[in-house]
């Protein structure tokens, strides 16, 4: 397969520049001026458009088993929907439950994305500990190409790491060059605060966010850090939607230590009063954790992408129905806890990032693909539109207008958080490994036309080598 993308705007993260693009064989092969079509090849028009790298969303479900039901987007109808929105990567989580083994929830979370219609690769989450779970977290990395471990610090009696499990997990994923991410809410406070919600009476979804407040993800977010910190670890913190996690970020990275933010694009642009919405339908489709905020948070978190401390956008795409979600009708603690986005990410950071100044176009790349690319260890292959990379590029339209609706997405959920928001500029043709997927507002995708990619660790990417060897120091003996 052999495609010409011509007359467009390479749009890297660091550079800006007029180029015809020639992808062959999954690969890009050629970049520069007027160059010839081969005999066969598909021609891509970009005249008055940017070509970059596809999105990368590094945090996603797909039909996520959670809560006692099943998240209602799969591997295929995931990947398609993110690639009608410019997304050529996602970022899954394989989630053993505790004393499961978590090369068997791999192999699990591995075989269902078998039908995935573009690539994606697993962070692995660590929900409980012991040494079976110290040797398999060896054998991720070394044979399955994982160098990224997940600990939820929150949903107490489910799958929560208390701090045990976070140091011994922290540990071991330092030694074998891996990153640690953490979902940075105090599960015993939230269990506290529910249950003294539910138990005065408040048992619709208005308490959700009452019973989730910033400060208790602000106090997790720190206890991560500082644990990453006396144990060298790189953290990448996900779905921060507060000042006080920002915050604690910032400190962090200010202190030159090795700290990582992802920040949710609902978490920028919807806030808290939807979980005041007299139909419970509407409150309950934006039950998520953490909660949307206020519009006080919403405004430090664009700070906070503009600043550079944070690093990542993300949808934490786990789409469930009204009549899943209906499950807490009269306990707002029964709510499947999740939304969608994975299709709309890009559309709606370009559309009140770029189109309001907020950020550049480069910026734009950076924080829709190429630092995850970069975290995950996967750039340049991927997160970039340079020659020997994977032909993952978007072809975006700058003057193309839409209004979402989750009447014309391709999301497999019945409620869009983005509802009737009006966007101007959006992806045209989006390219996986080399073979058009969207095109002029069709799909064109093949079950099982993903593909694994294997995250390397980072060996001395993050010190680990020189971690291990001051480990590795004899200790002198006294000898008195
Ligand atoms: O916590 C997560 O990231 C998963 C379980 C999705 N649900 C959510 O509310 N964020
Ligand atoms: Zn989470
Ligand atoms: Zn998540």
């Amino acid at each position: 397969m052999t495609v010409l993308i011509k007359g467009g705007t390479v749009v890297n993260a660091d550079q800006t520049y007029a180029a015809d693009v020639l992808c062959s064989n999954g690969t890009i092969v050629e970049i520069g001026e007027n160059l010839d079509a081969p005999s066969g090849a598909t021609t891509v028009d970009a005249g008055g458009q940017y070509v970059m790298p596809g999105g990368i969303d590094p945090h996603t479900h797909m039909e996520l088993p959670f809560m006692g039901t099943v998240a209602s987007e799969d591997f295929e109808s995931g990947t398609a929907a993110a690639a009608a929105g410019g997304t050529t990567m996602i970022i899954d989580f394989a989630i053993p439950n505790p004393q499961q083994s978590l090369l068997e929830a791999y192999h699990t979370w591995r075989g269902w994305a078998e039908k995935a219609v573009a690539d994606y690769t697993f962070h692995v989450a660590v929900t409980w500990w012991d040494d079976s779970v110290h040797e398999e977290m060896g054998t991720l990395v070394r044979e399955h190409g994982v160098n990224s471990f997940k600990h939820f610090m929150a949903y107490k009696g489910a799958i929560m790491a208390d701090d045990e499990v976070l140091v011994n997990s922290f540990s071991r994923a330092i030694e074998l060059g891996a990153v640690v991410t953490v979902h940075a809410e105090n599960g015993e406070l939230v269990y506290r605060l529910q249950q003294a919600l539910f138990d005065s009476g408040m048992t619709g979804p208005e308490a959700h966010p009452l019973s989730r407040p910033p400060e208790v993800e602000g106090e997790a977010a720190n206890r991560a850090i500082r644990i990453a910190e006396v144990l060298k670890v790189p953290l990448y913190i996900v779905h921060n939607s507060c000042r006080q996690s920002l915050e604690a970020i910032t400190r962090a990275r200010n202190e030159g230590q090795r700290v990582f933010g992802e920040v949710l694009a609902g978490h920028l642009l919807i806030d808290d009063s939807v979980y005041r919405h007299p139909d419970f339908e509407v409150a309950a489709a934006h039950v998520m954790s953490p909660p949307f905020r206020s519009k006080e948070h919403q405004d430090a978190l664009w700070r906070g992408l503009q600043s550079g401390n944070l690093q990542t956008t993300a949808t934490d795409h786990c789409c469930f129905c009204a009549d899943q979600k209906a499950a807490g009708k009269d306990d707002f603690r029964l709510i499947p806890n999740g939304t969608g986005g994975v299709e709309n990410r890009m559309e709606v950071l370009w559309h009140h990032g770029v189109g309001t100044g907020r950020l550049t176009m480069n910026e734009f790349v950076a924080v829709t693909s190429t630092n995850a690319a970069k975290i995950f260890n996967v750039y340049p292959r991927k997160g970039s539109v340079s020659v020997g990379a994977d032909a993952d590029i978007v072809v975006w339209d700058p003057e193309a207008t839409k209004t979402i609706s989750t009447k014309t997405d391709h999301q497999k959920v019945d409620y869009n958080i983005f509802e009737g928001m009006e966007i101007k500029g959006c992806a045209s043709h989006t390219i996986s490994r080399g073979k058009v997927i969207w095109a002029d507002g069709k799909l064109n995708v093949e079950r099982g036309a993903g593909r694994y990619v294997d995250r390397p660790p980072f060996a001395d990417y993050y010190g680990a080598l020189k971690i291990q060897a001051e480990r590795a120091k004899p200790v002198p003996v006294d000898r008195g």
